[in-house]
């Protein structure tokens, strides 16, 4: 059975838990502590110490840079998932570019101003100098003061997508594809609190998350029978 070693707030993770559980088929959560990547390091025989990984029997699937997509084309080829067809690659590639920078460099912000209400209290400290040491002392204390503007940027780096969504049921197609995952487990980092909501302007985007909160791939068309 697929494992995934993860952690629940991370907003990769939840990118391929939910592409998972749209597959249907039957998978293992590993979680880790934040603080603890003993699993992953050992697992990838010391070459990566991030989260997602994933276990599928002898495999051992992991990023190779930050600019791949190691795992999701790893269980889209796997699971026959129409994920990243050839006439959207190019595109998808701009997309989700920007969803990891743009969108997920404010959404990580807004949801750790609330970090000591969802990491258990004997990770704190490793979170607290990860993050100080990466983004400088005080600095979730700063994303709190910013938080009103934090928002209001990330509503209007948002609101491609509204507009993507104002005539299709999904980002780029009528079923979803990587994009619609990627942005799903960025976003699903900044709900993880449960102090946002999204955008009250975004309808469209609000439609789409109710949506792909419960997708499944077996109310789509398997790709393979509709282009023999
Ligand atoms: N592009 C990678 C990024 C993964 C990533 O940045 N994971 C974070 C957790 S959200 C991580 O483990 N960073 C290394 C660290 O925390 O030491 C992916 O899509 O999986």
């Amino acid at each position: 059975m697929i494992e995934l070693i993860q952690f629940p707030w991370s907003p990769f993770c939840i990118v391929q838990r939910r592409i998972l559980e749209f597959s249907g088929a039957p998978f293992k959560i590993i979680g880790i502590p934040n603080w603890d990547r003993s699993l992953v390091w050992r697992l990838t025989r010391q070459r990566y110490y991030g989260v997602p990984i994933l276990r599928d029997g002898k495999s051992v699937v992991f990023e190779v840079s930050e600019e791949s997509q190691v795992i999701a084309k790893y269980l889209d080829a796997k699971l026959e998932l129409g994920l990243f067809p050839w006439e959207l690659e190019g595109v998808q590639s701009l997309v989700w570019r920007y969803i990891e920078s743009e969108i997920e460099g404010i959404a990580f912000k807004l949801n750790d101003v609330y970090w000591k209400e969802f990491v258990p209290a004997a990770e704190r400290l490793h979170f607290l100098r990860h993050k100080e040491r990466k983004f400088g002392r005080g600095c979730i204390e700063q994303w709190r003061v910013q938080q009103k503007d934090l928002r209001q940027v990330l509503a209007q780096k948002l609101l491609p997508f509204e507009e993507m969504l104002m005539r299709k049921p999904f980002l780029l197609d009528q079923r979803p594809r990587f994009v619609d995952f990627d942005l799903y487990g960025i976003l699903g980092n900044f709900l993880y609190s449960g102090h946002y909501g999204l955008p009250r302007a975004h309808d469209h985007l609000k439609r789409w998350h109710a949506r792909m909160n419960y997708l499944q791939l077996k109310s789509f068309a398997r790709e393979k029978d509709l282009h023999p």
